[in-house]
């Protein structure tokens, strides 16, 4: 068998702290188990070293000479995935009120992002690292991977500590809480059209979902700095939920079978989180207080379902807006339908504007680049479950729509892996220049 030299970036970006460090500082982890009780996590953890020996597979030898296989940052001595030692990391920050649907937004898009990305774009998407993605896969096989059909499920409430957020002790008794990061690493296959350049074309996609609450004024303190990745991001989504605002509410009561719509204590001020937010990129990101932000920004309106056929009738988004071109050598490409996105982004637009100005004001203050889509997580009203007083929903009726549609139209922008319908400039690759792809700069 050969062995396989792998090309390795110069500079690491860790995920959980987002400190930039060079390759040759990487820790490793001790393997051997008397090396426990690192200073900056859990007495259980084992100690995080920097190697000076290293057996020839190339592993690093901890101090009893056992093998090494994990690595971690200088900094936070939180895991480092290999995956982040050889292809750029693309940060999106999702961003939302308490309950308007980010994590079952994110579920069900990373469940369709699974099977749409290799069937239609010649694309894998599999976990950077499973460790790190164990709660983002739980909640995809809660909603999608379940034997009974008929047995209500729900994904938990996203806390603002927990299992959810990795806890650094910089200084002795006092945590920080960093998100934690979940990593995909996305991959063109070898029927791409640029399934040659598979290496340099790969990136690892980086996705945090925090509570809520996060991204309320005055959350953003040192020690849960959870929302500092909105600096480093390369796009923003706001979820806007308008089943959360009092305007959309009057006009959905009564017309609308959801439950949602009949919870009282259920209405955000979703500008302000907005503003919230933005307000953020600029501080972190040393931008002056009325700057555009650098990065687009993705207002994702979900619940579709329930507002959708009302607000927007004779608007499809059933099916998706991409398709595979094939080509006679037998290579593919996906081609992402950007016109038609475009079109119903002006539409909901158009929507949001006319019922929360204050919000449609803020987006459009905030960056250059902006895009609206319309999605549903569920497809279908949640059911209100009177033993547990908990919203829940029948396997059988979940039917999301146009959740991978946010992904895969900045996806396209970067070139050479996914196109755009009636673009070709994005293959095939060539030599020079390789993996600088149209993208932005953002
Ligand atoms: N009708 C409808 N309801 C949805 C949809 N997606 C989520 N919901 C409901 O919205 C509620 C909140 O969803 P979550 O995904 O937990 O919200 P969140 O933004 O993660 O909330 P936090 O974790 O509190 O920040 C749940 O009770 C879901 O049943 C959807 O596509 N359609
Ligand atoms: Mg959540
Ligand atoms: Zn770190």
């Amino acid at each position: 068998m050969s062995t396989v030299r792998r090309r390795l970036l110069h500079k690491v970006h860790c995920p959980h702290c987002w400190h930039t460090f060079r390759t040759e500082e990487t820790l490793w982890v001790a393997a051997h188990p008397e090396l426990r009780g690192d200073p900056l996590l859990s007495p259980d953890e084992p100690v995080r070293f920097l190697p000076s020996r290293f057996a020839v597979s190339g592993e690093a030898l901890d101090e009893h000479g056992s093998r090494c296989q994990r690595l971690a940052c200088p900094r936070c001595h939180l895991g480092i995935s290999p995956a982040l030692m050889e292809h750029a990391i693309r940060i999106f920050s999702l961003v939302g009120s308490p309950g308007s649907g980010k994590s079952y937004f994110l579920a069900a898009a990373a469940w369709q992002l699974r099977q749409k990305l290799p069937t239609t774009f010649a694309l894998t998407f599999a976990d950077a690292d499973p460790l790190c993605n164990r709660i983002i896969s739980e909640n995809e096989e809660r909603l999608f991977l379940q034997d009974d059909l008929e047995r209500l499920v729900y994904i938990e409430k996203t806390e603002l500590a927990g299992a959810q957020y990795d806890s650094v002790q910089f200084d002795p008794g006092e945590p920080t809480l960093f998100p934690h990061p979940f990593l995909f690493t996305i991959r063109p296959m070898r029927d791409h059209v640029n399934g040659h350049g598979a290496d340099v074309l790969s990136e690892v996609l980086c996705l945090y979902d925090n509570a809520g609450e996060h991204f309320l004024p005055g959350a953003d303190t040192p020690n849960a700095p959870g929302t500092q990745h909105l600096a480093r991001s390369k796009n923003l989504f706001m979820v806007f939920d308008p089943l959360q605002d009092v305007r959309f509410r009057a006009s959905l009561r009564g017309k609308v079978a959801d439950p949602q719509l009949g919870q009282a204590s259920r209405a955000f001020r979703q500008d302000v989180v907005l503003q919230e937010m933005v307000d953020r990129v600029r501080r972190y990101g040393g931008l002056s207080s009325d700057a555009p932000v650098r990065q687009p920004l993705t207002v994702i309106v979900t619940k579709s379902d329930a507002w959708g056929p009302l607000l927007m009738p004779g608007v499809d988004i059933s099916s998706d807006p991409y398709a595979t071109e094939a080509r006679a050598s037998g290579r593919r490409i996906g081609r992402v339908d950007k016109r038609r996105i475009e079109e119903v982004s002006v539409q909901l637009e158009s929507i949001i504007r006319d019922t929360a100005p204050e919000f449609a004001a803020v987006v459009r203050d905030s960056s250059e680049r902006v895009l609206y889509v319309p999605v549903s997580a569920i497809g279908s009203a949640p059911e209100l479950d009177s033993g547990s007083g908990l919203l829940k929903v029948r396997p059988r009726d979940i039917r999301p729509s146009w959740v991978t549609v946010p992904f895969l139209y900045e996806f396209s922008r970067w070139g050479k892996i996914v196109g755009r319908v009636g673009d070709r400039s994005e293959d095939p690759m060539r030599g020079e220049g390789i993996g600088e792809g149209t993208d932005d700069g953002a």
